[in-house]
């Protein structure tokens, strides 16, 4: 089967070079940075030798809660440091236009799990939230339903050893890890969040405390290594940090160099908040939406750089375990910065806004995916992908059988990991029709092309931006081009009906305060 799979891919591929050498495309393609031709031949033997010793990959899926396109050396961020997170960009391949499927985590989470967008799946808010303005937000699912044959299901039938180690936050007990394919739960339960802090004791109910003050993201990073010098391969390890998420707090030590530098380069004389309009939700209308200019919060840059550490700790101990060859690293968050709210931590410019938005700064994503003797070391791909995409990816990387009726909106990137330069879809879908705690007002949006149209449920007005021109999505070209409006409009309806996308519902006691 996986030999049939192989040649199938091959074929695409070769008729896929053959065409982009037929229409000049070579240099379009160097200049993405997408590897192909020459590139592409020798990634496919390397395949091949892989596959005939009869090993499956492991898969390591670091999922970071909260952090934004931009906050990482190799995204752009010049005051965070991220120096093991840069090597694995530089050693595997960055992904320009990656996505989450929902500007806030539950969604994401949910489809990631289920190779679905999260209004197919019914979880489009964040668990727990429950909010109105002048739109009373549409109902959703508390929970991951079990009817889901979960990612992990799929690779504990495929014969890996599957660990969920981190945040959850896709319902009560009954839909925990260990109830969704998981053979290992450290640390996922129903919170959204270290509920006492970063700092030992955490009162997370499946993870023990440590020693009193012992940080979180460490000890987590400690469980994954665990279970990796105890396994024999395959394994599928979900790592997913509380880290970013609020309360931000650093280590004391890294938040006070971060202070010193940010003084260093001149930050704290810089303008870093603007003051916005009231919020649109009913909950904090006595509140002003606040952004954030500049990156300079030390103890969210403390945050990252633990991160930084131990993603680092963590490939260290894959390559002593012997295992760095065979394994599959993917890096990623579940929805943009937190820019607008709660402290607004981090910023996400160039891009707009962040955290609960449709715009840019809500859903981009920084995205490395390392797989050994396939992806090409360095490599950048700008192709739009969706965090739906990650359940069919992996199914292919291990050799398994696809699912189409479950991850039925996800589409494999191994053509990409492998160096093509497109997918074969035609757009990329959110549907958020819910307020959130960040600003943002109910919405739907989709991706084409370069295009992007959002749809804002409260007034039904419809913005189109040109994101390779206009990635700030500063010059809404809605007015100048109509047709072009109209017909992603149509498209995006047309894909609402399909998913059967529950809508907001005008709110009969409201009364305006903005
Ligand atoms: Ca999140």
């Amino acid at each position: 089967m996986a030999g049939s799979k192989e040649e199938r891919i091959t074929r695409r591929e070769l008729l896929k070079s053959g065409a982009a050498a037929a229409l000049g495309l070579a240099g379009l393609v160097a200049d993405t940075g997408t590897a192909s031709g020459a590139h592409g031949q020798k990634e496919r033997r390397a395949v091949s030798s892989n596959n005939s010793t009869g090993g499956k990959p492991n898969f390591v899926f670091i999922l970071l809660d909260d952090l934004g396109w931009r906050d990482i050396g190799c995204y752009g961020s010049e005051f965070y440091e991220t120096p093991n997170l840069d090597r694995l960009a530089a050693e595997g391949m960055r992904f320009t236009d990656a996505y989450a499927a929902c500007p806030v985590c539950s969604p994401t989470r949910a489809s990631i799990m289920s190779g679905k967008y999260p209004a197919a799946v019914g979880v489009t808010d964040w668990i727990g939230a429950h909010t109105k303005g002048k739109l009373i937000d549409a109902p959703y699912i508390d929970h991951l339903p079990l009817e889901e044959k979960s990612l992990a299901r799929a690779l504990k039938e495929g014969g890996y050893a599957t660990w969920h180690v981190g945040k959850w936050h896709l319902g009560n007990r009954p839909y925990y890890p260990e109830n969704h394919g998981f053979d290992v739960n450290v640390g996922g339960c129903r919170w959204g969040y270290p509920p006492n802090g970063y700092f030992s004791p955490w009162r997370i109910e499946t993870l023990e405390d440590g020693p009193e003050g012992e940080y979180l993201t460490d000890r987590l990073t400690d469980e994954a290594i665990r279970l990796i010098r105890g396994s024999d391969a395959p394994f599928f390890l979900h790592l997913c940090y509380y880290a970013v998420h609020t309360p931000i707090q650093g280590k004391p030590e890294y938040v006070e160099r971060f202070a010193g530098k940010a003084a260093e380069m001149g930050l704290d004389k810089l303008d870093t908040f603007a003051e916005g309009p009231f919020f649109p939700c009913e909950h904090k209308k006595d509140r002003r939406i606040r952004r954030r200019l500049i990156q300079s919060d030390p103890a969210y840059a403390a945050m990252v750089q633990s991160v930084d550490e131990n993603v680092g700790r963590l490939l260290q101990a894959i390559s002593d375990a012997g295992q760095a060859d065979n394994t599959v690293v993917v890096f990623t968050s579940d929805n943009g910065g937190l820019a607008t709210a709660e402290g607004s931590p981090t910023s996400n410019r160039p891009l707009s806004e962040g955290k609960g938005w449709m715009y840019e700064g809500g859903t981009r994503e920084p995205l490395m995916v390392k797989w050994p003797g396939v992806t090409t070391p360095g490599s950048v791909c700008p192709v739009p992908v969706t965090s739906p995409d990650f359940y069919p990816t992996m199914l292919e990387a291990a050799g398994l059988d696809p699912i189409p009726e479950q991850h039925r909106d996800g589409v494999s990137l191994v053509p990409l990991l492998k160096g093509g330069d497109r997918l074969d879809r035609e757009a990329i879908y959110w549907h958020y029709p819910h307020y959130g705690n960040q600003g943002g007002t109910p919405g739907s949006s989709l991706r084409a092309g370069d295009y992007k149209l959002i749809e804002f449920f409260e007034d039904g007005r419809m913005e189109l931006y040109n994101l390779r021109d206009d990635i700030g999505e500063e010059r809404d070209l809605a007015a100048a081009q109509p047709a072009l409006a109209q017909k992603l409009h149509k498209m995006l309806v047309s894909w609402r009906t399909e998913v059967e996308a529950k809508m907001p519902e005008p709110n009969p006691d409201y009364v305006p305060w903005r």
